[in-house]
């Protein structure tokens, strides 16, 4: 095993904003430099997760109400964090999260209205108190979000297919998340090119984490 830096990197931000582009990017940057690095997705990640990732985005065939929705993501994490995450912290990896808990918050807790303070505290509940050494979140219009998903000729998910204003909400909130977590969450202005995005978060985790070549 490479290098060993315990640590929890989570990404953050609206659909198509670039999220998984930007991991597999920083995932070659610490593997060139022999860190152990390991890469997961939310939700998903572990068989439960996967299962509960169907039922969330990919069926229509009966409704899912606020509450079950947010139960559900959360029966995904608290599953991640047991078989994924908390064991490779404790071999010493950095951990890539595709979304954790920032996105129920956003999109739950504030944009589908469940609460903010509530869906913090489940949150809490769910992953155990884990909280990200580092978030960036990935600040972008929905309008092209939702354009560059578009172009990857894949079906819009169940959450995708909510109108305009419940993303411009959930970007909103995302804002106002890293405008009151400043210590943890980098806002990332995600309508640079790939590259400016990429090298921006890796100047952060150089000079907040303290990555050395
Ligand atoms: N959700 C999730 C909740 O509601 N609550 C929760 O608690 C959690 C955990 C997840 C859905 O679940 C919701 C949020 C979501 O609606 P998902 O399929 O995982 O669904 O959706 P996303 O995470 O949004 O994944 P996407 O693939 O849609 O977006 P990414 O990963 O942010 O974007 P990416 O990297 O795939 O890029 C999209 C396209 O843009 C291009 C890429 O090449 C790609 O074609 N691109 C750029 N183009 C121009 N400039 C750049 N800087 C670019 N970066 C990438």
């Amino acid at each position: 095993m490479g290098k060993k830096h315990p640590l929890l990197i989570t990404f953050e931000g609206g659909e198509g904003a670039g999220k998984s582009t930007l991991i597999e990017h920083l995932v070659n940057r610490f593997e060139k430099l022999d860190y152990a690095v390991a890469k997961t997705r939310e939700p998903g990640g572990t068989l439960l997760g996967e299962q509960v990732r169907n039922l969330l985005l990919h069926q229509d065939k009966y409704p899912i109400g606020s509450i079950s929705e947010i139960l559900l993501f959360l029966t995904s994490r608290a599953q991640q964090i047991k078989e994924i995450i908390k064991p490779h912290l404790d071999s010493g990896h950095i951990v890539l999260c595709d979304r954790y808990n920032d996105s129920t918050v956003a999109y739950q807790g504030i944009a589908r209205g469940v609460g903010k303070k509530l869906t913090q505290d489940l949150c809490s509940l769910a992953c155990n108190y884990l909280e990200p050494d580092l978030t960036f979140v990935l600040d972008l219009d929905p309008k092209e979000g939702l354009k560059r998903t578009k172009k990857m000729d894949k079906d819009w998910d169940r959450l995708e297919s909510l109108d305009l204003s419940f993303h411009e909400q959930v970007r909103a909130a995302y804002q106002q998340l890293a405008k009151e977590q400043p210590q943890r969450i980098v806002l990332i202005d995600a309508s640079q090119p790939a590259e400016a995005v990429i090298n921006q978060c890796w100047q952060a985790i150089e000079r907040r984490l303290l990555i050395q070549a």
